[in-house]
């Protein structure tokens, strides 16, 4: 068909068909999910363009809608951003790690802080369940399980539960962890998330000096035994012994910080893989693998460089004094944990007992010692059950005039099978278990009555000392002083006729202490003799320093002087050393009559020996002994005043 032919009609109809066509093509670009454009068309349809208007319309209307939706979703979106940086926040802040269990997948999803709690690297990989739970504690673990399940049924509201963790290095964390399930509309849980709180501080660190702490140890020890293979390790433990009394009447805070300083210096004194443990009572452990004394000597010598010399505390410089023991763990041997803590445990016990800055080890020997502690442990509550403890006494005569000066209570055990028991085998158990102040009392009730007894007074005089010994627990307990006022007021007695014997190892635990007590002892009128001098550990800086009246020579510097000329040299020394530092001299062991005169030349004149007595029960006194005549004739009456001659060249 030619143009020329079509009608008229024809015409309009292509023509609208075109229109029509064109309007489409332009929608669809809405169909394009296009709408930022305006529909036109060239037709003077009336219809046509309405139809163009009304898309306008709509998609003006789409626009707008559009628009509105975008800025509600930026706006969330912010809401959101700032809700998710707030939340980091406050995880940040409390440095809590975040979990997420998805219960249909079973995957767990860990955040960062999570994994860096631990020192482990962060992977998003998505993990397990199983991968959390086995780095917990094998005792931890069905703890940890029963909880999360429990929670999951419906049991309880959360879940809280604290648990040990093993971290990057190998070493236990303590943590606690809460979480939450989301279930869905029929109650079923979805999904359980939740935090995971680092509380190793709180429950495994001393909260004193900020180390870890006795339940850190047992973790350690307890890893330590399931090492393959077992290497030789050695239990250590130091034990500051006066570092209590340093920190008297200092503020806490300041103590404290001089402790935490103290530490501190300790710490850096030890390799760099071995961790310095807080123990109750300044006892710290350490950990070393080796089992040869010589390397453990070179590896605690900087620690006890450091302790050898003097800290700073509150201002001012002071001496620390420790003891150290130790156990040692035989691969071919091991033992359990308890065994290898009471083996260490012992060995410090034993430690102790001996001088200052000593180390013991482990050995059978310590089983042994420990049987015996503990049979004179029963023998002692025995003793204080049945009113078995006895007074003996030994006088103290002065050589020249054959005066008695003063009576040494010691102390004796009566046993039922074993008879009476002598001090060697029961005063230090007694000292150690807190036996010793109940078993003094008895010994006091017993000798306080020989000051006013009339028939010891109308023989000895009415001037005589009574001298007791004191063990270092009692000089160090702030009630002594009262105890003896009180029981010497009962007994109707000056305190001025008392003298307590110390030795110098009780008073080197702990000098400061120890000297303040003096002090206040001796400001009541009673007086205060150094025992033991010569014996063991003798310090002569003790001797200008220690407040004191007297000086007892130990029969260990004084036995078989007269046979031995270098022994004599000794010997005449420390009695013109005492003599020049003014304190009275009582020299003890005196046995054989040539001692006696070679002291007397000296001017040393009051002895305590069997030259004229053993010790005494009590109630045998009277009866077996009498005041020795004076000076035997033929040698010049002493003129000499006592402690301020020199001895004779
Ligand atoms: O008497 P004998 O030699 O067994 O005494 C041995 C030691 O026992 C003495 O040197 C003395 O220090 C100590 N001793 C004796 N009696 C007592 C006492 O009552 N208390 C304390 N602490 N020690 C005592
Ligand atoms: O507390 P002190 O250690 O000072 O006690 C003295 C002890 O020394 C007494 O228990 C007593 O048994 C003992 N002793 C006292 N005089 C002599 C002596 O002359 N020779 C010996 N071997 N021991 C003595
Ligand atoms: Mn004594």
């Amino acid at each position: 068909m030619s143009e020329a032919s079509l009608t008229g009609a024809e015409a309009r109809e292509r023509d609208l068909i075109a229109e029509i066509d064109s309007l489409s093509n332009q929608l669809c670009q809405a169909v394009d999910g296009q709408f930022e454009f305006h529909v036109h068309t060239d037709s003077d349809e009336i219809a046509l363009q309405k139809m163009a208007q009304l898309n306008n319309f709509v998609l003006d209307s789409v626009r707008r809608t559009i628009r509105d939706l975008k800025a509600s979703r930026d706006e969330l979106e912010s809401r959101v951003q700032e809700r998710t940086q707030r939340l980091n926040l406050v995880l940040t802040a409390t440095n809590d790690g975040v979990w997420e269990w998805d219960i249909d997948s079973g995957q767990l999803m860990l955040s960062q802080r999570w994994s860096s709690m631990l020192g482990l690297p962060h992977d998003e990989g998505r993990r397990g369940l199983d991968d959390w739970l086995g780095l917990i504690h094998e005792d931890d673990r069905a703890d940890v399980q029963r909880s999360l399940y429990q929670h999951l049924d419906g049991l309880t509201a959360s879940v809280t539960v604290e648990y040990r963790i093993r971290d990057a290095r190998g070493a236990w964390r303590m943590v606690l962890c809460r979480g939450l399930c989301q279930r869905n509309e029929r109650g079923v849980a979805i999904r359980m998330a939740g935090t995971q709180t680092d509380t190793t501080e709180q429950r495994l660190g001393d909260p004193m000096t900020l180390l870890p702490n006795g339940a850190y140890l047992e973790l350690l020890l307890q890893e330590s035994l399931l090492r393959s293979p077992l290497p030789p390790l050695a239990l250590v433990k130091f034990q500051l012994l006066n570092v209590a009394s340093l920190f008297d009447g200092i503020a806490v805070d300041d103590a404290i910080g001089a402790l935490r300083r103290l530490v501190q210096r300790m710490r850096q004194q030890l390799p760099p893989r071995v961790a310095l443990i807080a123990l109750p009572e300044h006892t710290f452990a350490m950990v070393f693998e080796t089992d040869e004394v010589a390397r453990l000597d070179e590896a605690l010598e900087p620690l006890e460089a450091l302790l050898a010399q003097p800290v700073e505390i509150d201002g001012q410089q002071v001496w620390l004094s420790h003891v150290s023991g130790v156990a040692v763990l035989d691969p071919a041997e091991p033992v359990s944990v308890d065994e290898w803590r009471h083996q260490s445990r012992l060995a410090l016990a034993n430690a102790r007992l001996s001088d200052v800055g000593s180390r013991r080890y482990y050995s059978e020997s310590l089983r042994q010692w420990e049987r015996q502690s503990s049979r004179a442990e029963q023998l002692i509550r025995g003793a204080l059950a049945t009113n078995g403890v006895r007074c003996f006494v030994q006088p103290i005569v002065d050589s020249s005039t054959g005066e008695v000066r003063g009576f040494e209570a010691l102390m004796r055990l009566h046993d039922p099978t074993e008879g009476i028991v002598a001090p060697v085998s029961f005063i230090e158990v007694a000292e150690r278990s807190g036996l010793i102040a109940p078993l003094w009392e008895m010994l006091m009730e017993q000798a306080l009555p020989l000051l006013r007894d009339d028939i010891v007074r109308e023989r000895f005089g009415g001037d005589f000392l009574l001298s007791v010994n004191l063990s270092t627990r009692q000089l160090m307990d702030p009630g002594l002083l009262d105890d003896m006022i009180a029981a010497s007021r009962r007994h109707g007695v000056p305190l001025t006729r008392l003298q307590i014997e110390v030795t110098e190892t009780s008073v080197l635990s702990d000098p400061i202490k120890a000297f303040r007590s003096l002090d206040r002892i001796r400001e009541a009128g009673i007086r205060v003799a150094l025992d033991d001098f010569g014996s063991g550990y003798s310090s002569l800086a003790q001797l200008t320093s220690m407040p004191m009246d007297t000086v007892k020579i130990d029969r260990e510097l004084v036995m078989n002087v007269a046979s031995l000329p270098r022994k004599r040299h000794v010997l005449s020394a420390v009695v013109a050393l005492c003599q020049r530092l003014d304190y009275g001299i009582v020299v003890e062991g005196v046995e054989e009559r040539e001692t006696l005169e070679i002291l007397h030349d000296w001017g040393a004149t009051d002895i305590q020996g069997y030259i004229y007595s053993r010790p005494l029960p009590l109630d045998r006194l009277v009866q077996d002994f009498r005041p020795p005549k004076p000076y035997l004739a033929g040698l010049s009456p002493v003129s000499r005043a006592r402690g301020t001659s020199l001895p004779a060249p």
